[in-house]
């Protein structure tokens, strides 16, 4: 993929709901997404549901990724994402991997290793989750992430763990 301009990068984003309608929170971040300034959709994957990782006691997820070209920072680029989420009603409970209306998280930025307080990238369970990696293939089959390896290999270690694309 390569439809970007000089400065701009080609990001990947998460996307991840299983509050309040999930199909239409996606469908609204992702609107909300590509109007944000400085940002540009590429790509985007169709939507996977799955059971939810972590606690058991909330309702099955609804996934998506995201391919951007952007000239945003990356740490400016989470701020407007984790402003997108705080619009979409998001509440931090403080509970690990809790339920969520809306979860954006910063996959991949270019082929830059950020590794800061409040930001690292590629997002560290990148590599373990079947949510991520199968539609980041549908977009993106000849990836090669930073510093974990082509997208293909990844795959291959990665059970479905009953990751269902939705019609
Ligand atoms: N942060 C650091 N790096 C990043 C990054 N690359 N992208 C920091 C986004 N955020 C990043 O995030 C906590 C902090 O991570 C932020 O302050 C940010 O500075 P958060 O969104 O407040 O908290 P969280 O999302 O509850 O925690 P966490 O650990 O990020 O959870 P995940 O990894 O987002 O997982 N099951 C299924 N099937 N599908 C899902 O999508 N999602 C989760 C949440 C749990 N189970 C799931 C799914
Ligand atoms: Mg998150």
């Amino acid at each position: 993929m390569n439809f970007s301009a000089a400065g701009e990068v080609i990001a990947f984003i998460g996307l991840g709901s299983n509050l309040a309608d999930p199909v239409a929170q996606i469908g609204n971040a992702r609107a909300a997404c590509a109007a944000l300034t400085g940002v540009k959709e590429v790509a985007f994957s169709g939507l996977y549901r799955s059971p939810p990782m972590g606690p058991q006691d909330q309702p099955d997820y609804v996934n998506a990724v995201m391919a951007v070209a952007t000239e945003l920072g990356a740490t400016e680029l989470l701020r407007a994402l984790q402003g997108i989420e705080q619009d979409q009603g998001r509440v931090r409970t403080g509970e690990r991997w809790g339920a969520r209306t809306l979860d954006l998280d910063l996959l991949i930025y270019g082929d830059r290793k950020i590794d800061q307080a409040d930001l690292t990238v590629p997002h560290p369970g990148l590599a373990e989750r079947a949510f991520v990696l199968y539609p980041l293939y549908e977009i993106a089959p000849a990836l090669v992430v930073p510093g974990k390896g082509p997208l293909v290999d990844l795959i291959a270690h990665c059970p479905l763990d009953g990751l269902k694309r939705i019609e």
